[in-house]
């Protein structure tokens, strides 16, 4: 047993307390209690800090019985607070009562974005042609963007794409997703490939009503042998017709891409009962909706193929282009802008 006045100083400590519990009415009540015994000024840490200043002989005595009154305290409160809560909620059921008769409130029933159904589109055609899908990164290495796409450092070419970069050297925000095509053909060569690979492209140019910032790509690459440019007309057309609908027309130009040769570019006729098809096409009618080509030798190479017994084809689409076609929207800003009353309609 300890030094007797210590002890008496514990046992008033405890009966105390407790008293003084039982005239807390409510949480905010208890919690004040709480503080004023357990909280870093409180008596009770006081008692508990005594310990090193009891005498030695009587300190593991002295310890004991303030760790009993320390515990008898803290499962009174304990106890206090539960019951308080509940009697909290009984009292808000009692005063706000529920009118369960009441019909429930609707829940807006939530949709797919316009971009989400475009791409679940092209994806379905894709699949239905055999392709299959690959996720590329949207952080890429300047190699995999450019220079394993056929564009040393200071190729004029990269000027097509301005880019974003990011603070670790060598790393930028891809500018379109024919990166992705290494990548899989590293990863598959020597076998044929024939898939697509949707994905985010983030390019540093002026926003306009025909380019975002930020867009999305469906890239497409089919390697295997004897691949022609025929294939890939065939395959661009099947998919406009699925895509559009027999009666849109399909224009197919030749451009240029470092990494294809010979490279083409589709376009699509925009509505011509639409009032917007001047300013929209530039007064020529048609929109571009994708970059492609037959892929080019080094690049083949850069992928791990060897160029003298396999060819290939490859395309990069912009699904935002293609929803503003199909839908004869005016403005590719509206996608991203997230206003309810121009998705609802999707
Ligand atoms: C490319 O990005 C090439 N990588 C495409 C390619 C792939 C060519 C494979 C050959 C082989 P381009 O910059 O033209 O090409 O972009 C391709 C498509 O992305 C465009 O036709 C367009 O539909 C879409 N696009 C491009 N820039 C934007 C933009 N700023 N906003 C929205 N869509 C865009």
């Amino acid at each position: 047993m300890a030094d007797s006045n210590a002890t008496d100083e514990l046992n008033a400590l405890a009966s105390q307390g407790l008293a003084k519990l039982q005239t807390c009415i409510d949480e905010p009540s208890l919690r004040l209690w709480n503080t004023e015994y357990f909280g870093d000024t409180g008596s009770m840490k006081a008692a508990l800090g005594k310990i090193g200043k009891i005498p030695p002989a009587e300190r593991k005595a002295y310890g004991q019985d303030a760790n009993r009154v320390k515990t008898a305290l803290e499962t009174a409160y304990t106890a206090a607070l539960e019951i308080a809560k509940e009697a909290s909620l009984q009292l808000s059921l009692t005063t706000d009562p529920l009118d369960v008769t009441l019909p429930g409130r609707p829940i807006a029933p939530g949709r797919l974005h316009p971009a989400t159904q475009i791409l679940r589109d092209i994806q379905a055609i894709f699949a239905d042609l055999g392709f299959q899908v690959y996720r590329s990164r949207e952080v890429e290495t300047d190699e995999m963007n450019f220079e394993l796409l056929n564009m040393p450092p200071h190729h004029p070419a990269r000027d097509m794409w301005d880019t974003f970069f990011t603070t670790v050297p060598g790393q930028i925000l891809r500018t379109h997703t024919s990166p992705g095509q290494i990548h899989l053909m590293r990863e598959m060569a020597p076998n044929p490939i024939r898939a697509i690979l949707p994905g985010m492209c983030y390019r540093n140019e002026a926003i306009s009503t025909r380019s975002e910032i930020q867009f999305s790509q469906v890239e497409g690459i089919v390697i295997g042998e004897g691949v022609t440019m025929a294939d890939l007309k065939g395959t661009l057309t099947a998919f406009a017709r699925r895509m559009f609908g027999p009666d849109r027309q399909v224009r197919i130009r030749s451009s240029y891409f470092p990494f294809t040769e010979p490279s083409i570019e589709v376009d699509i006729d925009w509505p011509k009962e639409d009032p917007n098809r001047d300013r929209l096409t530039k007064g020529t009618g048609w929109l571009e909706i994708l970059g492609a080509g037959m892929v080019h030798p080094t690049v083949m190479r850069n992928g791990g193929y060897d160029p003298d017994k396999v060819t290939g084809f490859a395309f990069g689409m912009g699904p935002q282009r293609m929803l503003m076609l199909k839908h004869a929207i005016d403005d590719i800003r509206l996608f991203w802008q997230n206003d309810l009353r121009f998705l609802r309609q999707f």
